[in-house]
Parts: structure tokens; C-alpha cells; sequence
């Protein structure tokens, strides 16, 4: 059983109209016969206790609706005011609000009944992300004794940023109740271990696990994978489209440089405008010659804090485009609509450099895309930041701090300068790690810990192989 706050269901046909997670999932539900749950993403007058059914080729799904005052308090409030901000390092953005908080557990404990429900002893359940930190609490107390796994998708900040947020220890001691807790890095993994042993009285069993009472919970790092073969597939099969055959006569040999992001402040989307404001100023002869390409759908537009950031985007990219940009050539372009993945891809295979600078990011699906859907023989260069989850698979990058808008933008000089040979030995290096750690590598590791983990009580798998010799 996989559980998600948002469940990603497939057109009528049992084609996948998102990309990454959804088709990762769903795999991996029809190879096991399994159940994907969560919230429908409708809003209902009254509190809904039953789940609505929904069977789309081998995968079946169940959906709860939420009230106004849930969606409000548990996702807008708690989850995307409180956690994401905090989450990402951005203590001065969390806004704690006990109203909020009761919400979230209160959205969790009615998961949890109807989920509980629905399990059969020997499921295992795989529940996704930080709005459902506290659901294996809440299915132990209603007497679940599955084998049940918790992956974090966005960062794990170190204790002393965790601790600052009410009700934190209250959430960690929550963490125990899974069997295993699957982060994106070492450094993830680190922190949540640190923080449970010393703020929630765990104690550590061998390098990866920590116990407290009759629990034993495991921590460990499995960085996120993409569908590699079926990206660079697209990529190559997509110039042969309208759209980009469009966009590559528009750029008239001109080269391109290109971000993609959900429109977030953790993205670090004006200060990367601003470093490429800086590349300008200080490469006089690239005036004219790149164009920059900012795709960057809106994302929650209910929290206070993204409207202000689509603000501070607008008007930085009009000032840019205003002070720097001629008749005949605009240093930005900037679009904010959602694209097919197979025209994502294949507008990644026109840039020369993928300009991916989060100030802080879990993992970073885009910088794995970027390097999947480019020419091997001619590839293009990535500047990636070392504060995304990313820049650990990836140090053939141009690793970037986002926040030194001169060293990116010598990055950015360094990428388009780089030689033939270069860009190919770095693209090699970074493309057999990612057709090594795909998404199919990244859910068979994890759902075979989370099954296996039952085996050897008292070790863990480290510890068994060392045992074994
Ligand atoms: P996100 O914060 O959403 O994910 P990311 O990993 O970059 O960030 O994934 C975004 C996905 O959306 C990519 O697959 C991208 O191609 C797609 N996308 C973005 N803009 C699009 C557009 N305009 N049109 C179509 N597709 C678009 C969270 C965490 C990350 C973590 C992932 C997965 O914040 O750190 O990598 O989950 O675990």
C-alpha cells in the first residue's frame, strides 16, 4: 500500500499524465498488486470517513476527499507554512500555528481509520512525505502491526533547525513507529538519526538503526532515481516536434541556457536571475549571444509567501529584461505553464547549460533530466548547486553555492567555455550513475529493506553481512 498526500491517477486509458514519482509508483503497485491512497484533491462540505474506489489497469486507488478547514490547516497551513519552510532551512519563514497543527493530525488520524480498514495483515505500507509524518502513529494505535516504511522526499535538517518548531518532539517520536525511514542523502539520514537519538531517547543500534521501547527503526539513505532510458528516449525522439523545432528557430544560434522549477522560494529562482544579470555584466560579449529559458509553473498560491515570490520573480526578470535586453534580443524568457514531459525533455537536449541552483532541495528530479536527455556525442554542461540532495551523485557537475551570485555566474561562463572532450567526460561519469540509480533501482531498494527488514531482529542488513563474513 502506498500512501501519499496527493495521489496521481492516470488518465481513463492507464496512461500517466505526470512523470517521475507517479510512474515509479505504478510500477511498482501492479508488479505488486497494491493499493495507492490519499487525498483526491476535492474539496467536500462534510468530512468524508469512506475512501472513493478507482481500478485503472492493474493498479488500484482509493481517494478521501477533504473539508475547506482541512485543506487549510493540514496541507496550506501545517505541512507548507510550518514544515516545508523549516524543512528547507528557512527558520524565518515558518509560521507555527497550533490551530494548523491539530489539523494535521487530525487529517492523519482519519487516513489512518480509513486506511486501517483496508489493510490486511500481511501488507506492507509505503507512506511518502512530510504531510503524513505522524500516520504509522496513528495505524499503530488503531493496532496495525504491518511492516511500515516512511519516505522523506525533501531535506532533514539538522536537530538544532528542527528543534526550533513546536511539537517537534512530538513528530520525531512519531518517526519510531515505521520500520524503516528512507531519506535522499548520507547527510539526511545523519541528521534524523542525530535528532532521534538526542532529542527523542532513542538509543543507537549499529551504524543505521536506533530503538526506543520494543521499536526499532532503521534509517537510511536511497537517493531518488528518474525513468533514465525512457527520459533520454524522449529527448531524442521530441525535436522532431512543433514546439521545439519553434523554439530552436527562435534562439538563431544563439545558445541556450535553461532552468525548470516548481515556482518555490526554496528554488532560488531571483537570486539565479541575478547571477545571470551578473554573467551579463561581466561577459559583455555573451550580450546577445545565449538566451536564458525560466520555466516555472505557480505552485500553492494560497500561502502568503508564493505570491510575494512570483512578485520578486516578475519584477526581477522585467528589470533585467528592461536594463539589459535589446530590440531584438530579450535575456530572459520566462513561461509559467506546465509542458509534456517529451517537450521538457527535449528543450533540455537544445540547452547547452542546465542551471540548476536551489538554495536548498531534497534530491532535484530536473538535474537528473537534464543530463538524461542530453547528445551524448555533443552534451550539454550542468551548474547544480551543492545544497540540492543532487550535487551528491553528481560531483561532475559544475558544483555551485547558490547564494554567490559571482560564483555562479563564473560557472555559468565556465560551462558554455567548457571543451568538447570535457563535457563529454563529465556527462559520461554522470550518466552511469543515473542508469545505474534509477527509479526502478530506487523502489526495489527500498520496498526490499522495508519487506526484509523482519528477518534478523537485533542486526541490520550491514550488520548481517558482517556477520555472514
Ligand atoms: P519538487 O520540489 O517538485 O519535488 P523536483 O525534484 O525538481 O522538485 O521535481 C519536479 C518535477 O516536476 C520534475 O520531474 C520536473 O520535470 C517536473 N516539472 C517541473 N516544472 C514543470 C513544467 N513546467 N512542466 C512539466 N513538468 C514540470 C520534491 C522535492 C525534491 C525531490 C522530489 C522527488 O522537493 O527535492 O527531488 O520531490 O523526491
Amino acid at each position: 500500500m502506498v500512501v501519499s498526500n496527493r495521489v496521481s491517477l492516470p488518465d481513463p486509458s492507464g496512461k500517466i499524465v505526470a512523470g517521475g514519482l507517479a510512474v515509479a509508483l505504478k510500477d511498482a503497485l501492479e508488479r505488486h498488486q497494491g493499493l495507492w491512497f490519499g487525498w483526491s484533491g476535492r474539496i467536500s462540505a462534510q468530512p468524508c470517513e469512506e475512501p472513493t474506489f478507482l481500478e485503472r489497469g492493474a493498479a488500484h486507488y482509493a481517494v478521501m476527499d477533504l473539508t475547506a478547514q482541512d485543506k487549510q490547516e493540514y496541507y496550506s497551513g501545517f505541512a507548507n507554512r510550518a514544515l516545508w519552510p523549516l524543512m528547507h532551512y528557512r527558520i524565518g519563514l515558518s509560521e507555527f500555528s497550533r490551530a494548523d497543527y491539530g489539523g494535521y493530525r487530525r487529517v492523519n488520524r482519519a487516513f489512518a481509520r480509513a486506511l486501517a480498514r483496508l489493510l490486511k495483515p500481511e501488507d506492507v505500507v509505503w507512506v511518502h512525505d512530510y504531510h503524513l509524518m505522524p500516520l504509522a502513529s496513528e495505524l499503530r494505535a488503531l493496532g496495525a502491526a504491518n511492516r511500515i516504511g516512511y519516505f522523506h522526499h525533501i531535506p532533514w535538517p539538522a536537530p538544532e533547525v528542527l528543534g526550533v518548531l513546536p511539537g517537534s518532539c512530538d513528530l520525531l517520536r512519531g518517526m519510531l513507529d515505521y520500520d524503516l525511514v528512507g531519506l535522499q542523502t548520507e547527510r539526511d539520514a545523519d541528521n534524523l538519526r542525530r535528532a532521534l537519538i538526542e532529542d527523542a531517547q532513542a538509543a543507537p543500534v549499529g551504524a543505521r538503526s536506533v530503538e526506543r521501547g520494543a521499536r526499532r527503526t532503521r534509517i537510511k539513505a536511497y537517493p531518488i532515481g528518474i525513468d533514465f532510458d525512457a527520459f533520454r528516449l524522449a529527448a531524442e525522439r521530441t525535436p522532431a516536434t512543433r514546439m521545439v523545432r519553434e523554439t530552436a528557430k527562435s534562439l538563431a544560434q544563439r545558445r541556450l541556457i535553461m532552468s525548470v522549477d516548481r515556482l518555490d522560494y526554496s528554488k532560488g529562482i531571483p537570486e539565479r536571475m541575478e547571477a545571470y544579470e551578473r554573467f551579463l555584466l561581466a561577459n559583455p560579449d555573451q550580450r546577445g549571444a545565449v538566451v536564458f529559458l525560466q520555466i516555472a509553473p505557480t505552485s500553492r498560491a494560497e500561502v502568503p509567501e508564493y505570491a510575494k515570490l512570483t512578485r520578486q520573480t516578475n519584477e526581477t526578470i522585467g528589470r533585467i529584461n528592461g536594463e539589459l535586453g535589446e530590440p531584438d534580443w530579450t535575456p530572459i524568457r520566462y513561461v509559467t505553464s506546465a509542458y509534456p514531459r517529451a517537450a521538457l525533455a527535449g528543450l533540455f537536449r537544445m540547452a547547452r547549460v542546465g542551471l540548476v541552483t536551489p538554495l536548498r532541495d531534497g534530491m532535484n528530479l530536473v538535474a537528473k533530466e537534464y543530463v538524461a536527455a542530453q547528445d551524448p556525442a555533443d552534451p550539454g554542461a550542468l551548474v547544480l548547486s551543492r545544497f540540492a540532495g543532487a550535487a551528491q551523485q553528481l560531483p561532475q557537475a559544475l558544483i555551485v553555492n547558490p547564494n554567490d551570485k559571482f560564483e555562479v555566474a563564473e560557472a555559468i561562463r565556465q560551462a558554455l567555455d567548457m571543451p568538447l572532450e570535457e563535457r563529454r567526460a563529465r556527462w559520461a561519469a554522470m550518466a552511469a550513475t543515473l542508469r545505474r540509480c534509477d527509479v526502478g533501482w530506487w523502489t526495489g531498494a527500498f520496498l526490499r529493506d522495508l519487506r526484509n527488514g523482519e528477518r534478523a531482529p537485533g542486526l541490520d542488513d550491514d550488520q548481517r553481512r558482517e556477520a555472514a563474513g
